[in-house]
């Protein structure tokens, strides 16, 4: 061992070293053995390899390393696939496993031997990623992945990702050993809507390059095609499907997948989906020969949707020819995955289920970017599933953040770490700045309440702090603010980053809304100190000065979620910590403000939440009924309960600014009471009426006379002008604003 190889060991044990360079590769490998010598990477280096490995995606991927290339030089690279003489004899070392390898490296050479050409790729990027710092780590490595396919689908709603988008991501998984990419985003008219007609040249191109650059990258490159909208089942739509295919084929896809998930009627009945799939594996895949088994994404593909009567998925298991690979998202839509789950399907289907994970998708909770680990899922599956992939977000970039957990947790289940993970990944993504990345993503972990009911942790961190502050620690409200302070730094210092421009264009809107979210904090905390005291030492920093700067910043947080420009077409919002940092800041800004009016005989409103709509009734029962904006349309919750609107009641919406009238409707739940009631607008001073009808007497949505659609006006009033009760039901109120 040479002096500096010394030097550089006693370093790291001293702590003073980088961390060890094994400990930088993703996934985890297999089996490791080192002693943390850590030395310097050659500056040239030579390969010897059977000959036709010295070309080809391998060779490539080695070349992409930081040495140069010198047949001459002294540092010796062997790589093999086992067979070939260079390698022989590690023979014994070489894991028999698909896509399994064997890595040595000393100060004076590097040997990689894959079991498969995969496996030798593999055995590369492992190499590489212990270099990434310039440096190596003496050790050998015996590596292989828990699950034979690992990788994602990209089939979310919303916009489908670029082609630069996908070509990154190709890269990203070989680096990361994904071998799949399942392309059916859902808003490609040729995969869903259009199934039957070829691509055009452009978007047929794309593909032909998405193939090559998959097969650089050891990604299996599979086309999706989703005919269940309106497939009939006969020969005519049978025949067009399989011209797809073939078109598909000659653009140079090898993996095919069908989907029939999200339809009903006739494209969801089990029988025919299998006859077709048994005809398409029969007639095309058996019959190319190079093409990978078939996958089928069925229509009941959640244990929440399985219809046990309707034998859909006993009938797949029955009848699926046995090569046909069947998709699952688990217990419900969104769900992590377990034991039970896998046993449940594995079952039914009478195959291994290949797992659909729906995560970090956001397409059902657009207003959140997730950024946080891939955790949850059952740590002793790997024999279970046949194949394992995560539909991601439409912010291909910032879901590189998930992906790499995922990628790590397919590989080497049992030792799956997912904090490990999600740090590591962090650097990997943004290495400039990660610290600012992390304690960005921090605040955007939460899907916030949705549908599905799935959850993720998010500040658990801040919850004692968060805690002891309500409870009026004030060393705990420093530390809040703190916190916020270091948000807002990061917010900053990621707008000033620009070595990732895509991570940094998806994130935008919710780093300037983490923005305003510190500076909320910074505000409130301070208010809450000043509540308690008995003097400020500035003139200016005062605590009404403070409100008024909370108070502008929800506002501000306000539109920007609704800022068109800025929000989802048709999912409204952009929110940043909203399960514990937001809601703490709000209950703080409450009970500042309450302290400051008790103390000073002030009466400033308490509640956090700006609105710019404020309703009023002498109605009891609708006085307390909230109003919200949702996009353009403004709406009062409905009650549950029969109101009885009193003769000359009232029910009045003011707004902080006027709003142009596009249209308006409400539901009072009897059929012909439009008559009992007077719609008002208050325009330049006066109130003007507005007609009210019904469209139909059965029917007892209550319409406006269209003299509505482009009045400006700041309030509106509904008054019960019959001169008695009505008894109504307050199902629905809404107009929209233009
Ligand atoms: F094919 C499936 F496994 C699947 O998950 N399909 C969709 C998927 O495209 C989407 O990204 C995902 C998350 O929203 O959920 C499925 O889509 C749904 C799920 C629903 F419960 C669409 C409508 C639903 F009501």
């Amino acid at each position: 061992m040479n002096k500096k190889i010394l030097t550089l060991g006693l370093m790291l044990f001293a702590g003073l070293g980088a961390s060890a360079q094994v400990s930088l590769v993703n996934p985890v490998p297999q089996e490791v053995s080192t002693n943390n010598v850590i030395f310097d990477a050659p500056a040239q280096w030579s390969i010897s390899a059977d000959k036709k490995n010295l070309s080809g995606y391998v060779y490539d991927a080695l070349a992409t390393a930081s040495p140069e290339v010198a047949q001459k030089a002294s540092f010796k690279v062997t790589i093999g696939v086992r067979g070939d003489k260079q390698v022989s004899k590690y023979k014994k070392l070489i894991p028999a496993k698909s896509e399994g390898y064997y890595l040595k490296v000393t100060d004076k050479e590097i040997v990689i031997a894959g079991n498969d050409k995969n496996g030798l790729f593999y055995g590369v990027q492992t190499l590489l990623g212990m270099m990434r710092e310039g440096k190596l780590e003496a050790c050998t490595i015996t590596d292989w992945p828990d699950v034979p396919f690992r990788g994602t689908v990209e089939g979310f709603y919303g916009t489908p990702w670029s082609h630069e988008a996908r070509k990154s991501q190709l890269q990203f998984y070989g680096r990361n050993k994904m071998n799949v990419y399942i392309y059916g985003p859902k808003d490609d008219p040729w995969h869903r809507d259009k199934w039957r007609e070829p691509y055009p040249e452009v978007e047929a191109n794309r593909i032909a390059e998405l193939v090559e650059v998959a097969k650089k990258n050891g990604v299996n490159f599979y086309w999706a095609i989703h005919p269940g909208v309106d497939i009939k089942w006969n020969d005519e739509d049978r025949d067009f499907l399989m011209a797809k295919l073939e078109v598909m084929y000659q653009l140079g896809v090898r993996s095919f997948a069908v989907f029939f998930d999200d339809i009903w009627g006739e494209g969801a009945k089990a029988d025919k989906q299998a006859a077709l799939l048994n005809y398409i594996d029969d007639n095309f895949v058996q019959v190319k020969k190079d093409v990978a088994p078939l996958i089928l994404c069925p229509t009941e593909y959640n244990k929440g949707w399985a219809n046990e009567q309707g034998g859909y998925l006993r009938t797949l298991g029955s009848t699926l020819n046995k090569g046909i690979e069947v998709m699952w998202t688990g217990n419900s839509v969104v769900a992590c995955i377990d034991k039970p789950t896998m046993e449940w399907i594995n079952e039914r289907i009478e195959r291994k289920g290949y797992i659909w994970l729906n995560f970090p998708v956001n397409d059902f909770v657009r207003d959140h970017i997730l950024m946080g680990p891939a955790y949850g899922n059952g740590l002793d599956i790997a024999t279970d599933v046949s194949g394992f992939v995560s539909n991601p977000m439409e912010y291909a970039e910032t879901s590189k953040i998930s992906l790499y957990g995922i990628a790590d947790y397919c590989w080497n289940m049992e030792a799956y770490d997912y904090q490990s993970n999600w740090e590591k990944s962090l650097k990997d993504i943004l290495p400039s700045n990660h610290e600012a990345l992390r304690i960005f993503a921090l605040y955007n972990k939460d899907l916030g309440p949705n549908g599905h009911g799935f959850r993720r942790e998010e500040g658990e961190e801040l919850k004692e702090m968060a805690e002891k502050a309500l409870a009026g620690d004030f060393y705990s409200v420093g530390m809040l603010n703190s916190a916020c302070y270091e948000l807002g730094l990061a917010c900053d210092i990621l707008l000033n980053d620009n070595s990732n421009p895509q991570l940094l264009h998806e994130l935008r809107p919710w780093i300037i809304q983490g923005k305003n979210l510190a500076a909320y904090g910074g505000a409130v905390c301070l208010m809450r100190m000043l509540s308690d005291a008995s003097q400020t030492s500035s003139n200016f920093v005062t605590f009404e000065n403070l409100y008024q700067q909370a108070r502008s910043l929800q506002k501000q947080m306000f539109d920007l979620e609704n800022n068109k420009a800025m929000r989802h077409p048709y999912q409204i919002g952009t929110k940043v910590g909203t399960k514990v940092m937001l809601p703490t800041l709000n209950k703080l800004f409450t009970m500042a403000t309450e302290k400051y009016n008790e103390k000073k005989g002030t009466d400033l409103n308490t509640t956090a939440e700006y609105n710019p709509y404020k309703l009023t009734s002498s109605v009891k029962q609708l006085a307390l009924l909230p109003v919200k904006l949702n996009g353009d349309r403004v709406e009062i919750a409905s009650a549950l309960e029969v109101i009885n609107w009193q003769a000359d009641g009232e029910l009045m919406i003011e707004s902080e600014t006027p709003i142009t009238f596009q249209g308006m409707d409400f539901n009072f739940g009897v059929n012909g009471v439009a008559k009992h009631f007077r719609l008002e607008l208050f325009v330049n001073g006066a109130w003007k009426e507005v007609g009210l009808l019904h469209y139909r007497d059965d029917d007892p949505v209550i319409h406006t006379g269209n003299e509505l659609g482009g009045m400006t006006a700041t309030k509106l009033r509904i008054t019960n002008k019959s001169g008695e009760e009505q008894k109504v039901y307050f199902k629905s109120f809404s107009f929209i604003r233009r």
